[in-house]
């Protein structure tokens, strides 16, 4: 029988606004697969998100959901969390979102170690809008910003997040669709800061311009380029040269902040 989405969706709200060829959508799918496999209560769980293609996400759920401002579900998160601790909290957002505008709150929430789930949703690029490019777009693309190759050097986000102190950081990508479920459910079974960075597609704003011929060419690069960690640790530097690593790359035990922050100053201090 054909799993049934419709009871996590707000299924009014449909058809979603992305693009043909987009791979949020199954992005999306395997996010609810990995929340429906833990068994929570909806009203538990509260996503957050800020601006961008990606950012539409929790208009579409059916849980507690908070669409903010660019650059700020990390904060907006912070805050839920605090506020109530027994909450499952998701903050998800783009590679602009997140390492960009947002780059700051995304480092002290690894550094805080707090108890939520970052999800960035990498498409190398600004898909909202018109391609602008990002941190994460690789250096010599093409984005309008620029037209003659991105001079810059760009931002490893699984390296970004475990120098910053995220207690489990994994990657997967929109290809490895159950691969990706399974790296977002460790993430959210993980207590303190996990991020699980999720390579995507913008056919529109990035594949088009830089000789990808058809969105399913997207995914084969994804499937192409991608080494499962096990794998990977068989391999040289040469031969991981232009690949990426996939899989929980990083996990460690280490004190939660609001379990810190109540030892030493008390939640509910003053009531
Ligand atoms: C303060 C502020 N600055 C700029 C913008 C414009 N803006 C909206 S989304 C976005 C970038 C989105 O890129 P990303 O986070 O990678 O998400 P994607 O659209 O690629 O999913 C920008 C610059 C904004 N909404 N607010
Ligand atoms: S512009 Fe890019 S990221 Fe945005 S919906 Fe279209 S394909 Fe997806
Ligand atoms: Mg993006």
């Amino acid at each position: 029988m054909a799993y049934d989405y419709s009871r996590f969706l707000r299924n009014e709200k449909l058809p979603h606004i992305w693009c043909p060829g987009c791979t949020y959508g199954i992005v999306l799918k395997s996010f609810i697969r990995a929340i429906d496999s833990l068994g929570w209560d909806k009203n538990d769980i509260v996503v957050t998100s800020g601006i961008g293609c990606c950012s539409r996400l929790p208009g579409y759920v059916d849980f507690n959901t908070l669409h903010t401002t660019h650059g700020r579900s990390i904060a907006f998160a912070t805050g839920v969390k605090i506020a109530n601790p027994k909450l499952k909290v998701i903050a998800l957002g783009g590679d602009g979102d997140m390492t960009a505008i947002g780059g700051n709150h995304f480092i002290h929430a690894c550094r805080r170690n707090i108890d939520i789930t970052v999800l960035v949703f990498n498409n190398n690029i600004y898909g909202m809008t018109g391609a602008q490019y990002s941190p994460t777009t690789p250096k010599g693309a093409w984005a309008t910003t620029a037209p003659y190759g991105m001079p810059e050097n760009n931002f490893d986000i699984v390296n970004l997040a475990i120098g910053s102190g995220a207690s489990f950081v994994a990657r997967s990508t929109a290809y490895h669709a159950t691969h990706c479920e399974k790296m977002i459910k460790e993430a959210l079974l993980h207590k303190g800061l996990s991020v699980v960075e999720i390579i995507n597609a913008c056919p529109t704003g990035f594949g088009r311009k830089n000789k990808f011929k058809s969105p399913t060419s997207m995914l084969l690069w994804m499937k192409d380029k991608a080494v499962q960690k096990a794998k990977a640790e068989k391999m040289s530097p040469e031969e991981l040269s232009d690949k990426f690593v996939i899989g929980v790359l990083h996990k460690e035990e280490k004190p939660e902040f609001i379990e810190s922050y109540d030892a030493t100053v008390g939640l509910n201090k003053g009531e």
